[in-house]
This record gives C-alpha cells, sequence and structure tokens, in this order.
C-alpha cells in the first residue's frame, strides 16, 4: 500500500473544515493501492478552526494537524515540508479546506501518480472539469489562467491558479524554494509553484475537476492584489526564460503601493476635471472657483482611496481627522510645485506652439503635463513618511 498525505492549508474554516476533511476520507474507497493521512496546516486562525482541527486528529490516527506561519505561500511549503520529514508520504496531495474543490479529484490526481507522472493538476478547463463560479469570478479565473499561460507557459497547461494538486516528494524537493516566492503574503504561490516544479522537469497531466462556490466562511483573495501578482509574476517567469534575472515580481511587489497611489492620482484628476466642468457649464461658476471647487473634491476622493485601499495595511498613530488635514496641506505643498514648476518653465520657453500631426499644440499643455511626475513623487513619499506612517517606524 502506498500512502498519500492529503495536505488542507485553513484559515477561518471552522464551517467548512469537519465536513471537508469527512469527504476527502470518503474518497480512500475510490483510491485503488492508497491509504490516506490527512494533514491540517492551520495559520493560527483566529475563529478557532485549530481546535477543531486539533479533535478531528485526537478521534483518528489518520489525522494530523499543525500550526504554520501566516500566509498560503507558507502553509503551502511548511505542511509538504512536515509531511515529507514526519510523514513518509508516496504522494503529495493538496487541497484548500473549504470545500470548494469537489473531493472526488483526490483518485483521479492519485490514479495519474501511478501512470508515472510525477504532477497530477485539477483542472477546471479540461473536459469533464467545470469551474461553476459566479460569471465575474469566471471571467476572473479564466483571464489569470489564460494571462499565465500565454506569457509564462507552458502552452500545454490550462489550469494554473487552483490548488488541487499530487505530486511525489521527489519532485517537491527538487523545487528552487530560493527562488519560489512562497513567503510572500499572496496566493500567487499556487501559480509560481507549478511554475518552479515544471523547471524542475515535472512530467504533468491535469484531470478534471469540480469547483464550485464557497458555502460558508468568507473569500481571503483580494481581486486587485491577485491580478496584480499573476501579471508581475508571469512576467518575471517569462524574462528569468529569456534569461534576464532582475527580480521584477519583488521590484513590482515592493511597488506596488507607489503604482496604487498613481492609480489613486488618475481618478483623481479625471474628478477633478469633471467637477471644473460642472462647475463651469451647470453652475454658471467662473473657472478660478470651480477649480477651487474641483480640486477640493479631488483631494477628498484621493484621500478615502488612499487611506482605504493604497495605504490600507499602514497602522498610523493619527486619527482619520488628523490625517484628512495632512493630507490636504501635503496637496497645497504640491499645487505649489505644479505652480512653480509651470512659471519656471514658462519664463524659460514662453508661449509658443509645436506642431504635430496636423494640429498646433500650445507649450502651456507640455508644463502641465511635466508637473505630474515630480508632483506625484511630492505627494507619494510625503505621504508615505507622514500622513500614512506607520506606528513602529
Ligand atoms: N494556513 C493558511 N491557509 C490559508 C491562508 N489564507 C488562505 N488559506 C486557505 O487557503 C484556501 C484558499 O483560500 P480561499 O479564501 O478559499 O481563496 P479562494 O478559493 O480564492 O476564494 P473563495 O472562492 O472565496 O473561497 C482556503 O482553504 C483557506 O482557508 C493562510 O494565510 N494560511
Ligand atoms: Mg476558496
Amino acid at each position: 500500500m502506498k500512502k498519500a498525505v492529503i495536505l488542507l492549508y485553513t484559515y477561518n474554516e471552522k464551517e467548512n473544515l469537519e465536513k471537508f476533511v469527512g469527504e476527502v476520507l470518503n474518497q480512500e474507497k475510490h483510491s485503488d493501492g492508497w491509504n490516506f493521512e490527512i494533514l491540517i496546516a492551520d495559520s493560527s486562525s483566529p475563529d478557532g478552526t485549530f481546535e477543531i482541527a486539533k479533535r478531528l486528529a485526537k478521534n483518528n490516527p489518520k489525522i494530523h494537524a499543525i500550526t504554520v506561519g501566516k500566509g498560503l505561500g507558507v502553509a503551502v511549503i511548511e505542511g509538504h515540508q512536515y509531511s515529507i520529514k514526519h510523514l513518509k508520504p508516496d504522494a503529495l496531495v493538496q487541497l484548500d479546506a473549504d470545500g470548494q474543490a469537489k473531493a472526488d479529484v483526490v483518485p483521479r490526481l492519485l490514479k495519474t501518480i501511478d501512470e508515472g507522472y510525477n504532477l497530477a493538476l485539477g483542472s477546471r478547463f479540461v473536459k469533464g472539469g467545470k469551474n461553476d463560479l459566479t460569471l465575474l469570478r469566471r471571467i476572473f479565473t479564466w483571464g489569470s489562467c489564460t494571462f499565465s499561460r500565454l506569457i509564462m507557459g507552458p502552452l500545454d497547461i490550462q489550469e494554473f491558479t487552483n490548488s488541487a494538486r499530487a505530486f511525489t516528494p521527489e519532485l517537491f524537493n527538487k523545487i528552487n524554494l530560493k527562488r519560489l516566492p512562497w513567503r510572500e503574503q499572496s496566493y500567487i504561490i499556487q501559480p509560481a509553484f507549478l511554475n518552479e516544479a515544471v523547471l524542475a522537469g515535472a512530467k504533468y497531466k491535469e484531470v478534471p475537476l469540480y469547483f464550485k462556490n464557497r458555502e460558508e466562511g468568507y473569500s481571503k483573495n483580494k481581486v486587485f492584489n491577485y491580478t496584480y501578482d499573476v501579471i508581475t509574476y508571469s512576467i518575471d517567469a517569462r524574462l528569468r526564460k529569456w534569461g534576464f534575472n532582475g527580480n521584477f515580481f519583488r521590484m513590482s511587489r515592493r511597488a506596488k503601493t507607489f503604482i496604487k497611489f498613481g492609480i489613486v492620482g488618475v481618478t483623481g484628476t479625471i474628478v477633478d476635471f469633471a467637477f471644473y466642468k460642472i462647475f463651469i457649464n451647470g453652475f454658471d461658476f467662473n473657472p478660478a472657483t470651480a477649480k477651487g471647487f474641483s480640486a477640493e473634491i479631488a483631494v477628498v476622493n484621493n484621500f478615502i482611496w488612499n487611506n482605504f485601499w493604497t495605504f490600507k495595511y499602514r497602522k498610523t498613530k493619527t486619527n482619520l481627522g488628523q490625517k484628512f488635514l495632512i493630507f490636504n496641506l501635503v496637496s497645497v505643498g504640491g499645487i505649489v510645485i505644479g505652480v512653480l514648476i509651470v512659471k519656471l518653465l514658462d519664463m524659460t520657453f514662453g508661449s509658443g506652439y509645436v506642431y504635430i500631426l496636423g494640429r498646433h499644440i500650445a507649450y502651456n499643455n507640455f508644463y502641465f503635463f511635466a508637473t505630474i511626475p515630480p508632483v506625484m513623487i511630492w505627494n507619494f513619499v510625503a505621504n508615505h513618511l507622514i500622513t500614512w506612517k506607520n506606528k513602529e517606524d
């Protein structure tokens, strides 16, 4: 008899865990030649998931429960490492613990290992597989997988993001953990692990997987962050395949706050311009008054987005009102810098026109756009260091 250790990672899954463990164990009778053991790797869930895991382990010698560090990547890697060291499996299987992946994928995964493959992938996109999510989530999954497939490769895999997989300990031990970003707090671990497994020489095959909406608990995945990571990781993997080892993914993770800040800046400019026009055309304001009001509306817009999105993770000493006040002062500083730059450029180059594609374009357009990078850098640095300064720093 061979032994399969099925790793279930949990973070706040108290409503799902016990039921799903039962469903997985129930599949043992459909897996000829395999004994199942279950390893629950919990990242100190505040909802008491680990208490349930410990009780299950106490009542059944086939079930083990351990506490691992925070983050899905850490749970995946530390879980399999524990399994190899203490449980001596012939195959490592992994599944989300929320029951979204139907447990009947396990016998198919193990059968693939029996066929001589060292990596079996549960796939929603092969014949017999199904992605039973809301339309929006389906589009999102399809987009992430297609992007990974086309940019990172290989082209003959269709499922990159789902975690339902089985592989041999030998393959796991060959994976370059130094390169794999498993300590990042990100779900990128699943596509990244697949990429590294392929680079380590995996012989892989996809098997049908039925995937459905979660019934209980909540999703810990955040759409923007995940999309951002899938895009930057795929580009990173592609660059490496072409010989550039620039660590693009890690750099992009660090640049993320700045990029979010830039996106907020763009929405702010749109809001500013829209209200400027509304006040002039709809309320007969003169342009200067209109600009005063529209600029402040943009400041409020940017503050809200930056506070609840860009810098959401920062714990500050100041309260919301104080942050808003500082943000306004920083913005005034940005306006002063912008005015000075336009003034300087105007004094140096004066008012003229250039002729581009059959149109006369006034110099002052360029003056306006020239202010954007320095003002954005000012705003970012000042808000990063002052408005949303971390308590601990
Ligand atoms: N140990 C551990 N498990 C985690 C962590 N984050 C997520 N998980 C587990 O990883 C699995 C996938 O997370 P989900 O929140 O279900 O992500 P998702 O499937 O993309 O989102 P939904 O469709 O809403 O379920 C679940 O079993 C989670 O409990 C973590 O930090 N540590
Ligand atoms: Mg899930």
